[in-house]
């Protein structure tokens, strides 16, 4: 298998996530490049990295790198995949994979015609207990899906004083808690299920209208602490509840939030079937439950030995031995890298691609217009 090398733009929370699970897949990482020379510096060193780039260009034209993670704030994931592309390099973008759906389709095509391949960090599809799950859906465990219901709840912009890029449209794109955990969701839902949502209804509110912006920089998830402020008007979502009904005529719905005190970083969905229901939560997430009705509902430990025999690769360490959020990106780089070294790219792929991304992207921009009429969409391209 062809030996690949990685390269990283972006050195906030996530671009340190991405770092650390290719790590542990020996994946060489030759490089990264932060938001600024300095930052860049000091990150490579720290992170005992071999080189700083100094410019996209530099990056883009290292001969020794195959394959760029995008770890940026959204509205640079377009330009950034583009010139890569261009460059000849596969790229892994974070979610969103760009601000709008034109955007999106531009990438699917520029990929396949320069015959590289795109992916998008839809990384918590790799819960052991996700991939259980889907594979018990598949096998008829719980009959035929009805329902499918649930929530990404987090409290971390509970406060107007909290802070992050991804709250100023210019940056981070029209939808923020919906495109930021929703699309999870979603896809999740979607990936299960093997079924899209066909339309949708939705609120969204913005429950803060106003905000302090720090002076200086705030990394995701930390506290803008004592430094000086500007007040702003804030037009991305805090909160959204979507009605959904799925191309197998499942009915659903979904709520997110970003001010749910005390809900850290909730992933929770159940899916009733005609003959059993699968809830997860992704604070708990070595344990999946399996509702019945005429006997015991069971509670599914992630254990490799227990689960169906086309997931517990899935699961790196044996039962009782708890995985998480990290574990998820392990593997899913480990399915996107096996795919770029196999070599033939007419393959199916069984990791979330751009053309992923691209659906994730149009089911956003339905949300926005469903909010905006009050009324149910049809979701086409
Ligand atoms: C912030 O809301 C965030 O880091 C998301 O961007 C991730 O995708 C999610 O998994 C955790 O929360």
């Amino acid at each position: 298998m062809q030996k690949l090398n990685a390269a990283i733009i972006g050195l906030g929370f996530v671009g340190r996530a991405h770092l650390e699970a290719l790590r542990r897949l020996g994946i060489n990482v030759r490089g990264i490049l932060g938001s600024t020379p300095e930052r860049t510096e000091s990150a490579a060193d720290s992170l005992q990295l071999p080189h700083a780039y100094s410019s996209l260009d530099e990056l883009a034209a290292d001969p020794s790198v195959q394959v760029v993670h995008l770890c940026t704030p959204n509205h640079l994931h377009f330009p950034e995949a583009s010139q890569l592309l261009r460059a000849g390099k596969h790229v892994l973008s974070e979610k969103p994979l760009t601000m709008d759906s034109r955007e999106s389709a531009a990438l699917v095509s520029l990929a396949k015609q320069v015959n590289l391949v795109g992916g998008v960090a839809y990384n918590l599809r790799y819960y052991p207990l996700c991939q259980e799950a889907r594979a018990l859906i598949k096998r008829g465990t719980i009959g035929q899906v009805r329902l499918v219901h649930g929530s990404f709840l987090q409290d971390w912009l509970l406060y107007p004083t909290d802070w992050n890029w991804r709250l100023e449209s210019k940056l981070g794109g029209e939808l923020r808690a919906v495109s930021d955990i929703g699309t999870h969701w979603l896809d999740l839902m979607m990936w299960m299920t093997g079924s899209n949502v066909s339309e949708l209804c939705a609120d969204l509110a913005t429950v803060l209208a106003t905000r302090k912006r720090p002076k200086g920089r705030v990394e995701t998830f930390q506290k803008a602490g004592a430094m000086e402020t500007e007040e702003v008007l804030i037009t991305t979502d805090d909160y959204a509840s979507v009605l959904l009904r799925f191309e197998n005529e499942a009915h659903g719905v979904l709520t997110v939030s970003q001010v749910s005190a005390g809900r850290k970083a909730r992933l929770w969905f159940e899916i009733d079937g005609s003959e059993g229901s699968l809830a997860f939560d992704s604070e708990t997430p070595n344990t999946l439950w399996i509702g019945r009705r005429d006997r015991a509902s069971e509670l599914l430990p992630k254990d490799p030995g227990l689960m169906s025999p086309e997931t517990r690769g899935y699961a790196a360490y044996p039962g009782g031995h708890a995985e998480g959020y990290p574990d998820t990106f392990v593997q899913l780089f480990k399915d996107y890298y096996a795919y770029i070294a196999a070599g033939d790219f007419a393959a199916p792929r069984t990791f979330p691609t751009f053309e992923t991304g691209h659906l994730e992207l149009i089911l956003c921009e339905a949300i926005i217009e469903s909010s905006q009429k009050k009324s149910w969409i049809f979701v086409g391209e």
